[in-house]
């Protein structure tokens, strides 16, 4: 803390922190407070990566920790579901109703008819996987598959590296070629674009691979605007270039790794012709790349989670991932590849849970639409949504409504503001924000653990989610409260599973760095982590979960119904959909002039975009960015957001993808109307189409 003595007299001090949410920078902060409020939010450079910056998000962050939408206090719901009528409630009467509730709920339908429902959340390590896992697990109620995001990536890294950490941020300087492959940090972790600027400055080449021309795309040496979902095709032609001509690295391979000549074998089919044919892309570009990659060293490929997002993501990020093995482009600092280092330290959570899983059913988040309506043995009677926002992020938005708005089911969401699941609860708990509660930031674009403090006083009545769940337990006659009567109780016993040194540093300093002094060299400083430290390039294991077969594309032609492929990136506006709650203007779907110009449509037009599962009203942005035939809308929108209460999810169906059981955000098909045109007379202009908001 700093304060000079006017600032004590004021009650001002600068606190030192971090921002826990879900990206991968996790920003060290300093936080400024007067008289208990937080007036500032910058950064520091504690995190030498965050290098004293922030994005615009985190920056305006205090604007949802006092806003119109934050919850302070329990509510219980007094009207129709959706109606938003609540009375306030003490913890007290709260936490007894759903106690009550869920001891009935077990005795008529078993515990398993109990679904909890969480992702990321504020992400930090305190508020997953701890009091929480503990009480559902004790309780014995259904299991949650948390696919929503990176299970295809990490299904990958996982069987072929078993999650070796990658190359972070400040070794990018040292790539002589840097291909961002479905990851748009100019968005999604800003801290890196810097790094890659400088090394371009210094001569590094650019390959950027996105449906999208994004700011990166711009300055790329190269951009190779694929078709969504081709990637996997995009990669093989680039593994049977290198095998066909000698440039496999065919001592490394000897040496590393196993499952080679399967992958050689499947990789044969994909000539630039045919791959550029599928991605539908000019073959000589193909060709372009290939030969970079192959010629160029230091080459780091940084591969992001937008490939992921389609029915052929996971042979996508397996294909992506296996180049820096074929290629040989380990062993040197710059080289390799980044994914998610989120298992840097290789904590478990299962070690601090305490409680075994159970062996009950598992239910598929990406599946929640169906799980409410149509799962019987026993059917969910309880959902319990913390640390997510499923009306705003789960796919076929539609589906999920329907089943929330079943008047049999009791939901509760615990939350840090009233978001459009939240809406549709029986309970609303009062969540506390990374700024009031203490937690642990875990990295996973770069290696450090961060340790979060409470800036201000819980706002209201909001409190932490270790807290809740302990006392909820207790309730229950469960027990989880000896390790996690408090925020402070649970950080104490998590960190006591790190390493004496990281420990000590974490808790003097706020402040751990990861392996190698947070720049591992792969194959120098990290090997593999798989049982016999090979790479498995050939997992057998999931060529049998995997129902189109390892390294092979799966094709969904566009239909005439719906030509055009939806893709939901991330944009800077929002983490998911936190945040979303300060979105004041509508959403415009981006769609390529070419396929404007068809469908007699201008910027600022309102216009309809849908297919089977749903549509959406919004405004239409003209955009020679998009690739032809690809159109966008933003990732994380609030109901809202747009002129009819529906959002990108409401396209998106639940189809997994081809490993892993992930989400198909990227693999939409839709067609785009005008919405409403009023033409008075030919030479007349047309009005502005007047529709009425329902939200
Ligand atoms: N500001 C902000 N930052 C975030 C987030 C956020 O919502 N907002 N979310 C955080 C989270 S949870 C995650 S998982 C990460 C995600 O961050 P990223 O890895 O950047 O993932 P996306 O934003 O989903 O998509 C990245 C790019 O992939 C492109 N893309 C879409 N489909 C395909 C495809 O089939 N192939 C290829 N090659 N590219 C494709 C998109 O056009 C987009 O430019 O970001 C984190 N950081
Ligand atoms: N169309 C489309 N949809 C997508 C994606 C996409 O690319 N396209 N991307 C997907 C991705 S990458 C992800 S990761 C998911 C994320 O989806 P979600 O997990 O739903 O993430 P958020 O929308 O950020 O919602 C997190 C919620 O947790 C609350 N919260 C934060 N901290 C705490 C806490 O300490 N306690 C409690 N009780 N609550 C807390 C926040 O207020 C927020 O409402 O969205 C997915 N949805
Ligand atoms: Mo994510």
């Amino acid at each position: 803390m700093s304060s000079g003595d006017d600032d004590l007299k004021w009650g001002r001090s600068t606190v030192e922190t971090v921002c826990t949410l879900d990206c991968p920078d996790t920003c060290s902060l300093e936080v400024t407070v007067e008289k208990g409020k937080i007036v500032s939010i910058d950064g520091s450079d504690k995190n030498p990566v965050t290098d004293g910056y922030i994005c615009g998000k985190v920056r305006r962050f205090s604007e949802r920790v006092y806003g119109d939408a934050r919850v302070t206090d329990p509510l219980v719901r007094t009207g129709p579901r959706g109606a938003e009528k609540w009375k306030t409630v003490t913890w007290d009467e709260a936490l007894g109703t759903i106690a009550t509730r869920m001891t009935e709920i077990r005795q008529q339908w078993g515990a398993q008819s109990i679904l909890p429902f969480s992702y990321g959340g504020s992400n930090g390590l305190l508020s997953q996987d701890t009091a929480d896992a503990r009480l559902f697990r004790q309780f014995g109620t259904s299991r949650l598959a948390r696919t929503v995001c990176a299970i295809p990536t990490t299904t990958a890294n996982q069987a072929l590296y078993g999650k070796m950490p990658g190359v972070t941020y400040p070794d990018y300087c040292h790539a002589k070629l840097i291909v961002l492959w479905g990851a748009n940090p100019s968005s999604s972790g800003i801290h890196l674009v810097p790094h890659i600027k400088a090394a371009q400055e210094a001569g590094a080449a650019l390959v950027v691979i996105d449906p999208r021309r994004t700011n990166l795309a711009r300055r790329a040496d190269l951009h190779l605007a694929v078709k969504p979902g081709t990637d996997v095709v995009v990669a093989l032609s680039i593994h049977r270039y290198l095998f066909e001509h000698g440039l496999a690295d065919e001592q490394f391979l000897a040496d590393h790794a196993k499952g080679v000549t399967r992958l050689r074998e499947r990789a044969t089919e994909w000539t630039f012709d045919r791959a550029a044919a599928v991605a539908e892309l000019d073959p000589e570009l193909l060709e372009n790349f290939a030969e970079m990659y192959a010629d160029i060293s230091p080459a780091v490929v940084r591969c992001g989670w937008g490939l992921e997002r389609n029915r052929n993501g996971g042979n996508a990020a397996l294909a992506v991932l296996a180049l820096p093995a074929v290629a040989g482009k380990f062993g040197v600092r710059g080289g390799g590849y980044s994914m998610s280092n989120a298992d840097a330290w290789a904590l478990s959570a299962d070690d601090w849970i305490g409680t075994p899983e159970p062996n009950t059913r598992m239910v598929n988040m990406n599946r929640l639409g169906r799980a409410l309506l149509e799962y019987q043995d026993p059917p969910i009677q309880m959902l319990f949504v913390y640390n997510c926002n499923p009306v705003a992020t789960m796919p076929n938005q539609n589906l999920v409504l329907e089943g929330l708005a079943r008047e049999d089911l009791f939901t509760v969401v615990f939350d840090q503001v009233m978001t459009d699941t939240a809406k549709l609860a029986d309970v609303v708990l009062p969540a506390t924000t990374f700024l009031e509660s203490y937690d642990v930031a875990q990295s996973y674009g770069l290696t450090n653990l961060q340790l979060a403090r409470p800036v201000i006083e819980a706002v209201g009545n909001a409190r932490p989610n270790v807290e809740v769940f302990a006392e909820l337990a207790t309730r229950l006659g469960l027990e989880v409260d000896t390790d996690y009567g408090s925020d402070v109780e649970a950080l104490i016993r998590l960190t006591a599973d790190l390493p004496d040194e990281a420990q000590h540093k974490l808790m003097d300093s706020g402040f751990a760095e990861g392996v190698a002094g947070g720049r591992p060299i792969q194959f120098i400083d990290v090997f593999p982590r798989t049982p016999d430290r090979k790479i498995c390039l050939f997992p057998e294991n999931l060529e049998r979960e995997n129902v189109t077969g390892l390294y092979r594309y799966k094709d969904q032609p566009t239909s005439s119904d719906y030509p055009l492929t939806l893709i939901s990136p991330a944009t800077d506006k929002t983490i998911c959909s936190t945040l979303g709650e300060l979105r004041s203007r509508v959403a415009s779907l981006h769609i390529h002039p070419e396929d404007a110009e068809p469908r007699g449509l201008t910027t600022g037009d309102t216009v309809r975009v849908f297919n089977e599962f749903g549509e959406v009203h919004c405004l239409v942005t003209l955009n020679a960015d998009m690739r032809h035939g690809t159109v966008g809308l933003p990732k994380g929108l609030w109901r809202m957001s747009t002129l009819n209460g529906s959002t990108a999810n409401a396209l998106v169906s639940d189809d997994l993808t081809d490993i892993g059981g992930g989400a198909t955000f990227n693999d939409a098909r839709v067609q785009v109307a005008r919405m409403v045109t009023v033409s008075f007379s030919s030479d007349r202009a047309q009005t502005t189409p007047q529709i009425k908001r329902v939200h």
